[in-house]
């Protein structure tokens, strides 16, 4: 088996750190194939393209003269994008060329588009008529909810509805969360299927209508899930809709400009999430930005917040930063609770110097020393 890196050293982690959560590439690599005793019936010849069809998204041989490096971008992205294993056969001969000097590993960059997936307005409006007239709305996590947990949760609290899981999603939510309703199912818990059996709406993230789970149908349901096939898959549902589970930062935005004062003062910071206020946010006239010249400092927003609060006593103040930039100067926080500073502060929570791992990419690094470890606390 050659190393599995493609020519150039690009591992395929590289990959999935630069593709969405849900994508992981499943690469495979095989012996034998195209080779000049092909055909006569040799040792253990037998035709891998045939045999790997059914169970590769791609499959593909390398022969002497093929595009390695590229054969190695196509294999990675046939991986990522289809979800699936793709497949590379290698002939003896084959494996043990040297690679070409010319040969140059490309990177995720600038091989795939955009895939945030926002969901239609008319699915959201939908489900949420439903969640509105509904009484006892319950939750229903999946295995590919598992990335999306803390705002499933937020959103049981929210409506003060039960969550529970399926067997594959167990631990997804503690077990001593006041609303965790347990596993759902064969191997679930009978609270569970009473809270199944009181529901008056499911809202399912990212399960499957597996048996084992024995989601009841006959219930108003809405499923989000970023996979069409998967919406509706057994069955119709109430309302599917098809999202990639978690926020967006373009919807983030979007409930911001809803939401933010007419006459607001905004401090916002430097990094991802300023980059994406620049996108997505919509400034009325009455509005003032604050930044910090040439998008220098990090840590700029919050005291930036606190300095507006005190020369526009009369305009409401918005914060906006990231996890990176608001530890840096957490401890102002002490002072905002001396003076009462009324700051709404909003801070998108990435768990990383989000900005930094994307440079480290675009220059073709490894990502490190980008993840925050942030502490687990509410302040009042
Ligand atoms: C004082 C200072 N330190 C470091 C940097 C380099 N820098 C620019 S963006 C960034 C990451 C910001 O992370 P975060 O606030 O979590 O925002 P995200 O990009 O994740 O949205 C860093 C460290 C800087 N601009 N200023
Ligand atoms: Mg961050």
């Amino acid at each position: 088996m050659p190393d599995d890196r493609g020519a150039g050293g690009h591992e395929p982690a590289d990959w999935a750190m630069g593709r969405p959560r849900r994508s992981r590439p499943g690469t495979c690599f095989d012996r034998a194939g195209e080779h000049p005793g092909a055909g006569t019936g040799s040792l253990q010849e037998i035709d891998q393209s045939s045999v790997f069809e059914a169970v590769t998204a791609w499959s593909q041989s390398v022969l002497h003269d093929s595009k390695h490096a590229e054969l190695m971008t196509l294999t990675l992205k046939h991986a990522t994008v289809q979800r699936g294993v793709a497949h590379l056969i290698f002939s003896d001969e084959v494996q043990v060329l040297p690679a070409s000097d010319e040969a140059e590993a490309s990177s995720p960059d600038g091989r795939f588009g955009d895939v945030e997936i926002t969901p239609a307005e008319a699915s959201v409006a939908s489900a949420a008529d439903l969640i509105r007239f509904s009484r006892r709305p319950t939750i229903i996590v999946g295995h590919g909810a598992r990335e999306a947990m803390a705002d499933v949760v937020a959103l049981a609290e929210k409506l003060n509805a039960p969550v529970m899981t399926t067997f594959k999603a167990k631990g997804q939510v503690s077990d001593a969360h006041p609303l965790a309703g347990g596993v759902l199912g064969r191997s679930g818990t009978p609270i569970a299927s009473s809270f199944m059996n009181e529901a008056d709406l499911l809202i399912v993230f990212g399960a499957s209508f597996f048996d084992h789970t024995g989601i009841e149908r006959s219930k108003p349901i809405i499923l989000v899930d970023f996979d069409q096939l998967a919406l509706g898959k057994f069955h119709p549902v109430t309302v599917p809709v098809w999202w990639e589970i978690g926020l967006s930062s373009a919807s983030i935005f979007e409930v911001l400009t809803e939401v933010i004062a007419w006459n607001a003062v905004i401090a916002v910071d430097v990094g991802n999430n300023t980059y994406s206020f620049g996108r997505y946010f919509e400034c009325g006239d009455q509005q003032s930005v604050l930044m910090s010249g040439f998008l220098g400092s990090i840590g700029f927003g919050f005291p930036a917040a606190m300095g507006a609060w005190a020369a526009a006593p009369d305009r409401p103040i918005v914060c906006v930063t990231g996890d990176g930039g608001f530890g840096q100067y957490m401890g102002e926080f002490t002072m905002a609770v001396k003076y009462g500073m009324n700051i709404t502060h909003t801070l998108l929570n990435n768990n990383e110097l989000g900005k930094i791992s994307k440079e480290q990419r675009a220059g073709e690094w490894q990502v490190w020393q980008t993840c925050l470890q942030n502490p687990n606390s509410r302040m009042q």
